[in-house]
């Protein structure tokens, strides 16, 4: 290519770009993140009442989880436990239990650059090319893209449809009529030997011929073709585990097998890439003996000394060290031994 036709390329492009405020710029090439992000998920298991005076009492157990989606929750020991695949599930407790809770999930951590589309097209590279407009819109030719907040603004008979989550930008497509088109690809550094979950909204702009998606992970296949539903508008998810085997970057692409020409026009949003990861965390429910027996006072006599209650309680069997205690009642006991004088029986 010489350079003046090079410049005359990007004299259209920026051109283009200043008569279609929908499209936004192209962002500078974005190098896959150099260190893989860890994983943040968390989860704190919770028991209320955490100690208990009768065994067989039922406690509440809870999961409570952060920096993540969880997809699979395991409470052990089993016994005793109303559901243990459960965040939130009862316990029967027999005796002085520790509860572990296991749970898997998909980090908050997108590892995809610019997933949602409100940089433009940053971070992608595509075989498509950019809209160069014409009678019907911006994306009046097959094989172009645009990034715009709604489907109508790039073709005269595409849907108005927003993007997916409302008020961001969506990557909307005029399927090309040539085979093995890369609409979109990323590199992303993974680690070794993990899963991954990924993930891609998709809905069609226009209902005639839906496309048919494949995604490729490092030139493989994963998961068969997909379409959206026909309706226009309609957000359809695509999603896929994923295991990076020896492989440390992954570069993730998106074909259309559908080379129809007429309709086989669609968006795309909200890609997403993050580690498969587990949490674990443990909790105690103790269950206290509780026997405040005590000796009964007897040979009470008028001229008697006060007597201090709490000292007749066995003092091995009664928990202080969980319990308080507290008097709640008296009665009035008049033996006839005692004649006329009052005593005081506690109980
Ligand atoms: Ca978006
Ligand atoms: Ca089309």
């Amino acid at each position: 290519m010489t350079t003046n036709l090079t410049a005359f390329l990007q004299s259209l492009v920026v051109g283009w770009l200043i008569s279609n405020p929908a499209q936004l710029p192209e962002g500078p090439p974005y190098a896959a993140s150099p260190t893989p992000l860890a994983c943040n998920l968390s989860v704190t298991a919770q028991a209320n009442p955490s100690t208990i005076c009768m065994p067989g009492q039922t406690v509440n157990l809870n999961a409570i989880v952060q920096g993540g989606m969880v997809t699979q929750v395991m409470w052990t020991p089993t016994t005793g436990v109303a559901n243990p695949n459960s965040l939130s599930t009862t316990a029967v407790v027999n005796q002085t239990t520790t509860f572990t809770v296991n749970v898997s999930g998909t980090s908050n951590m997108n590892l995809v650059t610019n997933g949602n589309f409100n940089a433009g097209f940053g971070g992608f590279t595509s075989d498509y090319i950019p809209g160069t407009g014409g009678s019907f819109g911006l994306l009046s030719s097959e094989g172009q893209y645009a990034v715009a907040t709604n489907a109508s603004l790039t073709h005269t008979n595409f849907a108005n449809c927003p993007d997916h989550t409302g008020g961001g930008n969506m990557l909307v497509v005029n399927g090309a009529g040539v085979p093995n088109q890369d609409i979109s690809c990323q590199t992303i550094n993974v680690i070794p030997f993990t899963n991954y979950s990924f993930s891609a909204w998709v809905a069609s702009v226009i209902s005639t011929s839906p496309a048919q998606l494949q995604f490729s992970f490092n030139g493989a296949i994963v998961g068969g073709i997909f379409s959206p539903p026909a309706t226009t508008c309609q957000w359809q998810q695509f999603s896929q585990i994923w295991n990076s085997g020896g492989a440390s970057s992954v570069e993730i692409c998106i074909v259309n097998q559908n080379t129809a020409l007429s309709g086989n026009d669609f968006a795309i949003d909200d890609l997403f890439l993050a580690e498969v990861c587990t949490a674990v965390n443990t909790v105690t429910v103790n269950v206290v003996n509780l026997n405040a027996a005590w000796t009964a006072p007897t040979n009470l006599c008028v001229q008697s000394q006060p007597i201090l209650l709490s000292s007749l309680l066995e003092p091995r069997l009664y928990p202080r060290r969980y319990l308080d205690h507290q008097w709640i009642s008296y009665q009035r006991i008049r033996p006839r031994a005692m004649g006329p004088r009052r005593a005081y029986g506690y109980v």
